[in-house]
């Protein structure tokens, strides 16, 4: 059996959003990962934050691809559309089904493995090209699915759980997604929910190419000493450079930060992200300067984390395409076969 689904029943006084949905109308079947793997967290995360921002589940899209990461979407959003693709192949389906149907909101779920090695050139093609998505990497350092082993992820120096030590410089994915352009880009960690809740929330609000690199310890091939992707490291070395509050303009605004220390960074769609800085020279509306910040904290030995990069008036694909706003599949046949004029018009444009 590869899942096991949920009892459909729940106390009939819980809570729910103004849908008329309880936060168990985002979830999925029972997890089958190790009992404390960091994607369960993530996954908590996502149907909190879908949960908070009050999202139909039909109106959500959840692809991924191959990997114990990959097999989360079957743990949340049981009611969304949900595709998972083959190793490394999420983000071209994701591009696919976004150029075919822009109403829906896109979420791609993928592993270090999945994202930066099979993966690799998709994931950059997929975030340079602007696809509007929240693309998350639920990074532990390791294929966790084929009993870990180094991912491209693994840090230089890092050891195996069997004290193997890892050679091969490591790939930064958030530095990858910072130079091939994406518009927004966040580092987490699954074991601070805290954080992570918003970030979710502020890439699934954002029009464009949403990037967020959770690190996600394996605690069965990755969570010892000599690692760096084991929740002890993580937690000792975590530099986080601002915390987020998503304030959407229907619900009361509860952030109180002292005057100069928050940034209010407005998305297209009206909700306004509420930064407060906790690293005071850190601007996350400099792309060329976050590249710096991470590159020389990343030669200390820290991991920065938080909303490191964002603009919030990015266009996507379908903008640099002006692709119609119709679904392909409600397009009428008046509009798909226009007729020989239009064809003609359209050769004489070509010659
Ligand atoms: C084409 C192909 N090559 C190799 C594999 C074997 N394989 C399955 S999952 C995986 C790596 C998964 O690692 P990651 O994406 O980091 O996910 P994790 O399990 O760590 O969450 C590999 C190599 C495969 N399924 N398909
Ligand atoms: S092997 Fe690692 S990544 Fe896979 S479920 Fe277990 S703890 Fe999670
Ligand atoms: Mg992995």
């Amino acid at each position: 059996m590869t899942y096991i689904a949920k009892p459909r029943f729940h106390h009939p006084k819980l809570a729910t959003n103004s849908l008329g949905f309880t936060r168990r109308d985002y979830e999925g079947s029972v997890s089958t990962l190790c009992a404390g793997c960091g994607h369960d967290s993530i996954s908590a995360a996502i149907i909190q934050a879908v949960y908070e921002l009050e999202i139909p589940p039909h109106r959500i899209a959840k692809l991924s691809g191959i990997g114990c990461s990959s097999k989360t979407p079957d743990y949340f959003l049981g009611a969304s559309h949900g595709f998972n693709t083959v190793h490394g192949r999420m983000p071209s389906v994701l591009t696919g089904a976004n150029l075919a149907n822009k109403d829906l909101v896109y979420l791609g779920v993928s592993g270090d493995g999945d994202s930066a090695s099979i993966g690799f050139g998709q994931f950059a093609h997929s975030i340079r090209r602007g696809v509007n998505m929240t693309y998350i990497v639920e990074n532990n350092g390791v294929y966790g699915l084929t009993k870990g082993q180094f991912s491209a992820t693994s840090d230089k120096g890092s050891k195996s759980k069997k004290g193997v030590v890892n050679h091969d410089a490591g790939i930064d994915l958030v530095a990858m997604a910072l130079e091939l352009g994406a518009t927004f880009v966040a580092r987490s960690f699954s074991g601070d929910k805290h954080q992570l809740t918003p970030l979710i929330k502020a890439a699934l609000l954002h029009r464009g190419a949403a990037f967020i690199d959770c690190i996600s310890p394996c605690i069965q091939f990755n969570n010892h000493a000599g690692s760096t992707k084991s929740f002890d490291y993580v937690r000792e070395h975590n530099e986080a450079v601002n915390s987020l509050d998503v304030l959407i303009p229907r619900e009361p605004i509860h952030a109180q930060y002292e005057p100069g220390t928050t940034t209010k960074v407005t998305q297209h769609s009206g909700e306004v992200l509420s930064l407060h800085k906790l690293a005071s020279e850190y601007d996350p509306s400099d792309r060329v300067a976050a590249m710096a910040y991470l590159a020389e904290k990343q030669a200390l030995g820290e991991i920065v984390t938080g909303l490191l990069f964002v603009d919030p008036a990015a266009e996507d694909l379908h903008d640099r395409l002006e692709t119609v706003d119709t679904p392909l599949n409600a397009l009428t046949d008046a509009a798909l076969v226009p007729g020989s004029a239009a064809l003609a018009k359209i050769n004489e444009s070509l010659r």
